[in-house]
């Protein structure tokens, strides 16, 4: 599925991030930058050592919840790997959306701080932070029209769903939104 938004595509991916061939590819990351399963593990693993070696030496205290910082990308055919962290979910009470959408804002502001035309992101804390997909769809794709409705880049702007139901779940926000914004 794919939506044009001001100057931007949004795109919607069943697949895997290692594989997009981006200016930059968002990484599901926890708050020590020290790796795991999920986006993360595949993602180090098809970047290779150097990607933990640079996270190491230039974020040593690691990246808040709610935040992300950017490196190279070693081996995949990316530009720059962006590390983001969403939050654990927590039952929803504990500005848990609020945090989801500030790790999305601040990765497309470091993807647009490089000038990069294409980013991939990930249904960031879906997985192993066990947020509801339907309600992440919502504050991944409501932060992101906002942001592409300011800025000219990234001009793609690619979500990179994988199993789960993500990709249905991303499908209904999506429309939902576009309609939403059709009313106005
Ligand atoms: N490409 C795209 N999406 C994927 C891939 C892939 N290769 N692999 C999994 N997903 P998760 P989180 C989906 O657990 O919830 C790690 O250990 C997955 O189905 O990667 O933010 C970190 O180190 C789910 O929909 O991230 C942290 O400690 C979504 O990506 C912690 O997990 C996110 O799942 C972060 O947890």
């Amino acid at each position: 599925m794919r939506v044009e938004i001001a100057s931007t595509w949004l795109e919607l991916v069943d697949g895997d991030i290692t594989a997009q061939e981006v200016a930059c590819v968002v990484n599901a990351a926890n708050s020590r930058l020290a790796g795991g399963g999920g986006v993360d593990g595949a993602i180090h693993r098809a970047a290779g050592p150097t990607l933990m070696e640079e996270t190491r030496r230039r974020y040593p205290e690691g990246c808040p919840t709610g935040s992300a910082v950017i490196s190279s990308a070693g081996e995949l055919a990316a530009e720059y790997v962006i590390h983001a962290v969403g939050p654990v979910w927590n039952g929803g009470q504990s500005g848990e959306a609020e945090q989801l959408a500030a790790a999305y804002r601040r990765a497309l502001e470091l993807a647009h701080e490089q000038a990069c035309a294409s980013i991939a992101l990930p249904a960031l804390s879906t997985g192993a932070y066990g947020y509801p997909v339907d309600l992440a769809a919502r504050v991944a794709l409501g932060t992101s029209i906002d942001f592409v409705s300011e800025h000219s880049l990234p001009s793609l702007v690619r979500f990179v769903l994988f199993g789960g139901g993500a990709y249905g779940a991303f499908a209904a926000a999506l429309e939902e939104l576009i309609a939403a914004r059709q009313d106005y």
